[in-house]
């Protein structure tokens, strides 16, 4: 059977009535991120039902603008921490109380078309929703100018070292609630988080309960608040979208301002996120200003947002070229030539196909067709390899974490559509 072939029955087999989740038994529910990939692929041979995977999504947005992480339908014991565990949190259905990288407008703009075949029923469909979610972001999840993250998992890089500095910090809360976890039951356990940062992460959703899931209080007092390049550049290019979607639909110049005054906020803040001394955009702790000691898979993502100087620039296409010497598949999710990587343990290393996805839009969109290539090329030899996994070993190709993953199913239908 041809990939192809194998990556639809994937997430056939992946589809619970109208959404997605990743994969069976590890992550049973629908994900917020992983759903616009996924809509993507989908895409190219059903648009009905890529559709449905975005208005679904949408069905758990919060009446302050959020969409969570993770939507919870059921209450699943597969997965930890379920809905009983985040408690009772505002939107419609229950779900986590916080969000993840906002690909889906960007995601809505490439579903919907260009030129005169373009959607424009279906972008007035959702339009004031994604909106309303943009806005959450600028109001509720800023500090100090910049969008921030409260949890490591609302940054969608769970145990990406960049989190340290700010776990370090942090104290567990000497009255956690006791658990036990369940995502090491269903695979490896070197290939996940270690405990301690579960008890920081659970600690972090014990603070969220104690203030009811008020979000500005969320980001104000909570015991985590980093600057996160994923988000930042995410959001940035997804305002861009919302952008030309608010011209397109000729919505009103309140409107309009409010979106462009986002974008000047956004390229104003990307600055805050450069290390010169990485030559690189990496993380950073808001309260101490502390940088992150590496360069990530989302350092690149300046050129999916359309931002940074031309020196920087430079300086993250030698840090690709580097690290394109290092390791025989790109783009790994830490710097092999940092501390701390580890290129099976989840966002320590491991190439992640979302991510090679869009740093592959981004190069090919401002240019850089070699290196776009390459990373394009890289991720389907891994698949070629060794199947559809969650993610990959950057030495190796071998599959880590999750099988039968719908991201990666999607992301290899969007590149052989
Ligand atoms: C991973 O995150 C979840 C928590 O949200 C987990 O580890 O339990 C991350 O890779 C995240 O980016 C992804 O959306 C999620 C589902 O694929 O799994």
């Amino acid at each position: 059977m041809s990939l192809t072939q194998i990556a639809i029955d994937t997430l056939a087999k992946n589809d619970r009535g109208g959404f997605t989740i990743p994969t069976a038994g590890l992550y049973p529910y629908q994900w917020n991120w992983d759903s616009a990939f996924i809509a993507l692929g989908i895409a190219t041979y059903d648009m009905d039902r890529a559709w449905a995977e975005v208005t679904s999504l949408l069905e758990g947005q919060w009446p302050d603008g959020m969409i969570p992480s993770i939507i919870f339908r059921s209450d699943d014991p597969d997965y930890f921490p379920g809905p009983s565990r985040w408690g009772k949190t505002p939107g419609p259905i229950p779900s986590t109380g916080v969000s993840q990288p906002p690909v889906l407008t960007t995601a809505v703009m490439q579903l919907t078309g260009t030129g005169s075949n373009r959607d424009t029923a279906r972008r007035a469909e959702v339009f004031d929703q994604l909106f309303a979610y943009h806005k959450w972001f600028h109001d509720n999840r800023t500090a100090k100018g910049i969008v921030a993250t409260v949890h490591p998992w609302e940054t969608g890089r769970d145990n990406c070292p960049e989190w340290n500095i700010g776990l370090d910090l942090m104290q567990v809360a000497p009255d956690l609630a006791p658990y036990t976890r369940m995502d090491n039951k269903h695979v490896d356990a070197s290939f996940r988080p270690t405990q301690e940062q579960y008890d920081k992460y659970l600690t972090i959703i014990q603070f969220g309960q104690s203030v009811g899931w008020d979000q500005r209080r969320l980001t104000e007092e909570g015991p985590f608040l980093m600057a996160d390049p994923n988000i930042h550049f995410i959001l940035l290019r997804a305002d861009k979208d919302l952008l030309a979607m608010a011209r397109d639909l000729g919505k009103s110049a309140d409107v309009v301002a409010a979106i462009e005054g986002w974008i000047a906020k956004g390229e104003a803040a990307s600055d805050f996120l450069w290390s010169e001394e990485l030559g690189a955009f990496t993380a950073r702790d808001i309260r101490t200003g502390a940088f992150s000691k590496g360069f990530s898979n989302c350092s690149p993502l300046c050129f999916y947002a359309d931002t940074g100087t031309p020196e920087q620039r430079a300086r993250i296409l030698e840090n690709l070229q580097r690290i394109a010497s290092k390791v025989d598949y790109m783009l790994p999710s830490w710097d092999p030539d940092a501390d701390e990587f580890e290129p099976q343990r989840y966002w320590c290393g491991p190439v992640w196909p979302q991510m090679n996805f869009m740093v592959a839009q981004g190069l090919a969109e401002t240019g850089e067709d070699t290196l776009a290539q390459l990373i394009r090329d890289d991720l389907c030899r891994a698949i070629e390899k060794s199947g559809f996994w969650e993610c990959f070993n950057p030495l190796t190709g071998e599959g880590c974490v999750g099988k039968n993953f719908s991201w990666t199913a999607a992301v290899w239908l969007s590149w052989q559509h």
